[in-house]
């Protein structure tokens, strides 16, 4: 098993750092050697060794209608045949603009990018350009791409400064950045008290799917839009994920909140690189070449890559497709935690949308020290016995997972037998 993938790994490792190019992928957190992926069919990928997966992890979202879908692969291929990038606006970025404006209100203007860092670190320099401030608000366990001033982690005491969490990162980029607890509100207000008025934006994933999947209370992210309303911050949303995978209108529609930017990426590219930024026009009309702050890129809008998203979108936008979505998704972790305490393993599982969470302990986490108590080597068994029996999980205990509007009753019929399998072996030690 995995012989080619793992003669490919050795040469790899060579030449790319890890073998891969983005470290998740290197199966580090889960050991063994990553599985190189030939090709993918709706809800299936297919190895290098020509083994078939059941794919939860969607190429960690974008791949929300499967793989390869016929619609996705037309609109590509007739848009390449025009040419591939003119550096010019064309009428297809018009019409993601409308797309986009149209389906989440919040955004009266957007800028688009090529992927969700670009997006999330174009936001925050905007929301410090509007506001004139520094301070930007983040929460432990949240993950927005890797911006320098993003990457770190929460100070030695309440209210300090965040520490960066990579080398190469020096202390003075993260000097403005308060990491305070995801699902808080207590400690968002005690920062709006002491930092208020210095506070540029608060970021947020309004689900965080970067320490597994765990769903904000209503009083949280309520808190944030009071806060941020009451002393002029920017509420940030990330939904780089979320978005159209948790809904129709993203989680901002789920928890009805308007935030002042909201940042997209994965499902609007439908597996091409697309980023965007946007909200109110009176924040988005500092962006250059009208305002001040600047922002650009060689292939923003890059047209191919939109007329995937496009694609994807007209389908996701379609009445009743997060409907039966959210229903697949649901017998999902329902199943699975019905077969674990059939077994007598301690596991739960949660989902929203397309998107859910599988926990080796009693209850779904509610902040980033819950998820860490999680039996970490349980979840790497579960994993690895699961891909043995051709389902390919995301390869870490602190990624959310993805199920595809293809994904049929078939594939949730061989992930569970192939996890009564697993369970019990687990559940026997
Ligand atoms: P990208 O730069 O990877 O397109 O987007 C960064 C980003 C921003 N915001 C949120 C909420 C995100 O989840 C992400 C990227 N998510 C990870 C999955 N954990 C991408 C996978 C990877 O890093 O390879």
């Amino acid at each position: 098993m995995y012989e080619r993938s793992r003669e490919l790994f050795d040469q790899s490792v060579r030449l790319i750092p890890g073998g891969v190019n983005s470290p998740v992928r290197a199966f580090g957190a889960v050991g063994g050697t990553p599985v190189f992926i030939r090709s993918g069919s709706g809800p299936r990928v297919t190895d290098e060794d020509g083994r078939e997966y059941v794919d939860y992890v969607g190429s960690w979202g974008p791949l929300i209608l499967g793989h390869a879908h016929p619609d996705v692969l037309q609109a590509v291929t007739s848009t390449a045949q025009r040419g591939l990038s003119f550096g010019a606006p064309t009428a297809l970025e018009l019409e993601m603009a409308q797309l986009l404006t149209q389906s989440l209100p919040s955004i009266e203007q957007v800028r688009l990018v090529s992927s969700g860092t670009e997006a999330v670190m174009s936001a925050l320099r905007l929301a410090r350009g509007f506001t004139g401030r520094s301070v930007i608000v983040k929460f432990e366990g949240c993950y927005h791409g890797h911006s320098d001033f993003l990457l770190v982690k929460a100070g030695s005491g309440a209210l300090t400064f965040g520490n960066p969490t990579s080398a190469g990162v020096p202390a003075e980029l993260t000097a403005h950045t308060l990491v305070l607890d995801y699902n808080d509100p207590q400690q968002v207000a005690d920062a709006f008290e002491r930092f208020g008025d210095s506070i540029a934006a608060v970021v947020v994933e309004p689900v965080a799917g970067n320490m597994n999947f765990v769903r904000p209370s209503q009083a949280f992210v309520d808190e944030l839009r009071t806060r941020c309303t009451r002393h002029g911050a920017v509420l940030i949303f990330d939904e780089v994920m979320t978005g159209f995978r948790v809904g129709a209108r993203g989680a901002q529609g789920v928890f009805g909140i308007t935030p002042d930017l909201t940042t997209l990426g994965k499902v609007i590219g439908g597996g091409m690189p697309v980023g965007a930024f946007g909200g109110r026009r009176d924040i988005m009309q500092k962006v250059a070449p009208v305002g001040p702050v600047y922002q650009a890129g060689t292939l923003s809008g890059n047209p191919v890559a939109v007329a995937a998203g496009l694609a994807t979108l007209r389908h996701v936008l379609r009445p009743g497709f997060f409907d039966e979505l959210s229903r697949t998704t649901a017998t999902l972790v329902q199943g699975l935690a019905q077969r674990a305490r059939r077994a007598n393993v301690p596991f739960s599982a949660a989902s929203l949308g397309g998107m859910f969470g599988l926990f080796f302990r009693a209850a779904p986490p509610a902040n980033f020290r819950e998820v860490m108590q999680s039996d970490r080597e349980g979840f790497n068994r579960f994993f690895h016995g699961m891909l043995e029996r051709g389902v390919y999980l995301a390869p870490s205990a602190y990624e959310a997972g993805f199920v595809s509007s293809a994904h049929g009753e078939r594939e949730i019929a061989q992930t569970f037998a192939a996890a009564d399998e697993v369970f019990a072996r687990m559940g026997r030690g």
